[in-house]
């Protein structure tokens, strides 16, 4: 390798961990449009939730419940989640074009008997490369696919 290919390559590996570390959008029926950086996300309260990874080993996961980041947005939670509000679902998205699912009820805690968080943290170290920086976690699902890892945007939308 020659000088030069070295600098492109060094240069192309700060562009990528730049790209990944980008900030998460929320967006669609939220009265605030949020652009979430990571020293946003680092400064909100933590919790923190055991759940089974694929392999059905329990780790801590920590983070920021996704009901408090779709509060910040102004999304309808809470007393204003009912009449047609009931249809508005959250799209999750990921860097790598995986996409994920939820209803409001699933994530707002005058529903849910468990907290879905948006984790940056796993048995008190950072999401692994290529699992992070943000991560949803969900607890008690049998399997992990909702799990969805380099979290890009949230989007609140009206099923109809
Ligand atoms: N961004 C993204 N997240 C994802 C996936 C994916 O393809 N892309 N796969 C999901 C599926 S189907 C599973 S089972 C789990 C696997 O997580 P693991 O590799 O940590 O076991 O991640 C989920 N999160
Ligand atoms: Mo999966």
């Amino acid at each position: 390798m020659t000088c030069k290919h070295v600098a492109f390559f060094v240069t192309a590996m700060l562009l990528s961990a730049m790209v990944r570390a980008q900030s998460i959008s929320v967006e669609g029926e939220v009265t605030h449009p949020l652009k979430l950086s990571a020293a946003d996300i680092s400064a909100m309260k933590k919790v923190e939730v055991v759940a089974a990874d694929r392999d059905g080993k329990a780790h801590h996961y920590s983070g920021v419940p996704v009901y408090e980041i779709l509060q910040q947005a102004g999304v309808t939670l809470g007393p204003q989640l009912r009449g047609e509000n009931m249809s508005k679902y959250l799209l999750v998205k990921s860097g790598d074009g995986y996409e994920v699912l939820f209803s409001l009820p699933e994530l707002d805690s005058t529903f849910a008997n468990r907290v879905i968080i948006l984790a940056d943290k796993m048995d008190g170290n950072p999401l692994p490369a290529g699992k992070g920086p943000f991560r949803i976690v969900v607890p008690g699902e049998k399997k992990p696919a909702r799990w969805i890892w380099e979290v890009t945007t949230m989007t609140v939308r009206f099923a109809k």
